[in-house]
């Protein structure tokens, strides 16, 4: 599979309680009610199915223990849908389109995509670094541990997750819009040798010079890119319908060239977008956004 494949899967997961505050879970539908498949359609592709992940809206559990992530059974049990959703897709040779959700919706995403590829790259859009484990994060929630688990630093990780594959790999892994990281993150990224491209990287090289960076690294030696995409990378003035929105963020034209460069480059292989809470959204303008760039990425050019 890849942006070549004309076929698409758009895989919904409406689950929101690993993030900080309600809202996620509605994004999927938001999403299709604000011209997705529409965008899909236009740019070419056949819209091969549309899946509705199950999700638990309530906590069966009881309250997170000590040194457990919140909801930690509610984020397995989605994990291994999700994988099992991306993993089929991806053996059939269709494209999947993840949306979330909270980005803990991104475990299961890197889950099924390690079944298929060995050697992946990842391009992280994101004022986060979600590099939390279940001991040094300062939250408990379980959004802000996506690439912990996928990176197998967390207690529940990859190796948790039936169907995964092994572990990404941190050298072919890009961030893209940090601005908000905490202590331990921070020295996460500097011990891995991680490539993080911050805000102050994206204003002292531009865009251009980033994604060209991103792709390479993420894209050279890799059998292609995912593109995991939390739209609070954004600046919350473009996009204010996100759980945890941080100031000093992407501007429109920035993220859409950054997906019109991934789009070129011919090397992305999968994409998700997470984060949108219409319940924070003004006149659903979040969503429509995040519906223009994944038409982007998709191949969608101005002229
Ligand atoms: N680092 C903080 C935590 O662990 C905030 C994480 C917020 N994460 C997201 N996804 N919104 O990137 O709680
Ligand atoms: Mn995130
Ligand atoms: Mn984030
Ligand atoms: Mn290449």
């Amino acid at each position: 599979a890849s942006s070549h494949s004309k076929e698409i899967a758009v895989i919904k997961v409406p689950f929101g309680l690993a993030g900080a505050r309600n809202g996620a879970e509605l994004a999927p539908d938001e999403l299709i009610t604000a011209g997705l498949k529409r965008e899909i359609l236009s740019l070419g592709y056949r819209l091969n199915r549309e899946v509705r992940v199950d999700c638990p809206s309530q906590p069966a559990s009881v309250p997170a223990r000590r040194q457990t992530g919140k909801h930690l059974n509610e984020v397995q049990q989605v994990s291994e849908k999700v994988c099992h959703e991306v993993s089929s897709a991806l053996h059939e040779g269709v494209f999947p389109l993840v949306l979330g959700g909270d980005h803990s919706v991104g475990i299961g995403t890197l889950a099924g995509l390690t079944a298929y590829y060995s050697n992946l790259g990842v391009i992280w859009f994101d004022a986060h670094a979600d590099l939390n484990t279940e001991e040094h994060s300062l939250t408990g929630n379980m959004h802000g541990m996506s690439l912990a688990a996928g990176l197998g630093h967390s207690t529940f990780n990859l190796s948790k997750i039936k169907g995964a594959g092994s572990f990404i790999n941190p050298s072919k892994l890009v961030y893209i819009g940090l601005r908000d990281l905490d202590q331990y993150e921070k020295e996460q990224i500097r011990a891995l040798g991680i490539r993080a491209f911050t805000m102050h990287d994206i204003d002292r090289l531009g865009m251009k010079q980033v994604i060209d960076q991103a792709i390479n690294i993420a894209g050279s030696g890799t059998e292609g890119i995912h593109v995991s995409f939390d739209m609070d990378c954004l600046d919350p003035r473009e996009a204010p319908g996100v759980g945890t929105p941080v100031p000093g963020g992407l501007s429109y034209r920035e993220a859409h060239f950054a997906m019109e460069c991934l789009a070129l480059s011919n090397h992305v292989v999968s994409m998700e977008l997470v984060e949108v809470n219409p319940l924070l959204d003004q006149n659903r303008h979040t969503a429509r956004l995040g519906v223009g760039l994944i038409a982007s990425v998709l191949g969608k050019t101005i002229l």
